[in-house]
């Protein structure tokens, strides 16, 4: 059998190919063998410019039908496709282009629409219908994830860990034959582009695919949706909206909340105001989805739920040691959705991932006796913003480098919109800012921007000489809250 995930794709496509697929607003768009037929004539423009299996495809493009149709060119072709954030500055793609030696870097201008470069070339092609024998190991795709060391690293999923990952999503979450999707995540990360897709495309069901998340516009389409996913900051705006009430819910069956904490009062908030409860899950690049609450029981607020079926989960201690029930420790998985590895990075992957496959989340939990997981903390230093990561760390390298700055400590604090953002700490005189600044705003992503920039003559230390982010972020809690 073909492991290809493209192949088990295929096969539910096949149960009716003139079903809608993916559909604009306006409720236009793409069937299954429309679909099925424009990602066939981007493997055949992919094969033209020299695409091969295993050959890696960095795309940096916006999110659009024809993205869809690119990527699954990639996955029947064998290729490794490499999504990259479409806020990324060009200092920060080149690093990408030299860590991952694609054959093919799709830029946005390739992808713009239909006239433009690749896309006008996939359309002016015969499709290719090969679908590429592939082994479950195969990899398919290349997902970087920012590391503790400030640089990103390409973490190595296969076909069949995103299989395993889509189908158990899709079983547990009891998808039925004419769900609609609401789809408003962005499509470079797992969460929009594996989570949402693959389990609508096991489906075989309507995606309303949506550019980005605007508030309104999700409220307005809903009465022709079954299901959300989302990243909290989702659910805080909906719940700005007074119009947002249990009618303009009633047709949802679970709204979905991850990438980051939902905090227990969104949860409460929720339900007061829908009669439903949001359910939550929790994931990781590396590994898909990893734990869910249920579709049906209890959906605690504050928790993460349960390991999905056939995922292996231990908090444990710095050597890998199961702690007692109601301990805090690391959470460690093992499983078919557990990544290959880190690509060309051996010492990191065998810093991650034990001999024996248990996988080092980085993630603080406690998990009771029912196999409820709490996440408490994180191990790494990262910040999570409207569901995008963030690592401190690559930030203070930007800043660092400024002549004048001694030096500087970058912390998450509380942000109403985005959860948590990014506050930078530089230890110098002000004069120094407009130079602070220039190169953020060269060398980082918007999205990474601290929120504020504070100049201090030294940072807190404790007895090791240790900069003590803990004091930090409560000295600077209210920075961004105006608390
Ligand atoms: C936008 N901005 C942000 C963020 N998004 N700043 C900090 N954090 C953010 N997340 C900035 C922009 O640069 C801009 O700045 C201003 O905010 C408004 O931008 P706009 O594009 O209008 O924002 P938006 O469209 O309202 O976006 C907010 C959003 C979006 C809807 C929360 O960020 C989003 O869709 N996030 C989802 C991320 C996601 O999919 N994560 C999953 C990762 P300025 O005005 O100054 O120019 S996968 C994962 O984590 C694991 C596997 C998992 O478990 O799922
Ligand atoms: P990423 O590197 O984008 O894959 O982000 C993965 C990280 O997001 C995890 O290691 C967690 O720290 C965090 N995360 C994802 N889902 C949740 C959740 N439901 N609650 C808390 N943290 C989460």
């Amino acid at each position: 059998m073909n492991a290809n995930l493209y192949a088990r794709f295929y096969s539910s496509f096949a149960a009716d190919w003139d079903a809608l697929a993916l559909v604009d607003a306006g409720g236009n768009g793409l069937t299954f063998r429309e679909l099925d037929q424009l990602s066939a004539r981007f493997a055949a423009a992919l094969r033209a410019r020299g695409v091969g299996v295993g050959d890696r495809v960095i795309v940096q493009i916006e999110k659009t039908m024809g993205a869809v149709a690119l990527y699954l060119a990639c996955l029947r072709s064998g290729a490794i496709f490499v999504p990259l954030n479409t806020a990324y500055t060009q200092t920060e793609v080149d690093y990408f282009l030299i860590d991952a030696e694609p054959r093919l870097f799709v830029a946005m201008a390739d992808m713009a629409g239909p006239k433009a470069p690749l896309w006008a070339e996939a359309l002016a092609m015969s499709p290719d219908n090969e679908i590429v024998a592939s082994e479950a190991d195969d990899i398919a795709v290349i997902v970087y994830t920012s590391g503790t060391t400030g640089r990103s690293k390409g973490a190595m999923l296969s076909h069949g860990n995103l299989l395993s990952n889509a189908e158990t999503l899709h079983r547990i979450w009891g998808f039925v034959p004419d769900d609609v999707l609401i789809h408003a995540l962005p499509i470079f990360h797992v969460h929009g582009l594996f989570v949402a897709l693959h389990t609508m495309f096991l489906n075989g069901s309507k995606t309303i695919f949506l550019p980005k998340f605007d508030v309104a516009q999700v409220i307005g389409l809903m009465p022709q949706a079954t299901l959300l996913m989302g990243v909290p900051t989702f659910y805080t705006r909906l719940l700005a909206e007074p119009r947002f009430d249990a009618a303009a819910a009633c047709t949802i069956r679970p709204f979905i909340s991850g990438s980051a904490p939902l905090h227990a009062e969104t949860h409460k908030a929720f339900e007061a105001r829908t009669g439903m409860r949001i359910l939550e899950r929790y994931g990781m690049t590396e590994a898909g989805m990893i734990t869910s609450n249920p579709l049906t029981g209890e959906r605690v607020a504050g928790t993460v739920g349960m390991p999905l079926p056939g995922v292996e989960l231990r908090i444990a201690d710095g050597d890998g040691k199961a702690l007692p029930i109601g301990e805090p420790g690391v959470i460690e998985i093992r499983g078919p959705n557990v990544f290959k590895g880190y690509w060309r990075n051996p010492e990191k992957t065998a810093e991650d991932i034990r001999a024996d496959g248990w996988f080092i989340t980085g993630d603080i939990a406690t998990e009771d006796a029912q196999g409820r997981v709490t996440i408490v903390g994180r191990a790494k230093d990262l910040i999570i913003s409207g569901g995008y990561n963030i690592y401190p760390k690559e930030i203070e390298d930007v800043i660092d480098a400024v002549p004048g700055v001694v030096e500087s400590a970058v912390v998450g604090v509380p942000h109403a919109d985005f959860g948590e953002a990014v506050v930078a700490i530089v230890v110098g005189d002000g004069a120094i800012q407009a130079g602070v600044e220039a190169a953020i705003a060269s060398g980082l992503a918007r999205f990474k921007h601290p929120g504020r920039l504070i100049f201090v003559e030294d940072l807190p230390r404790n007895a090791m000489g240790k900069v003590q982010k803990a004091v930090l972020r409560q000295s600077y809690d209210g920075v961004l809250t105006g608390k």
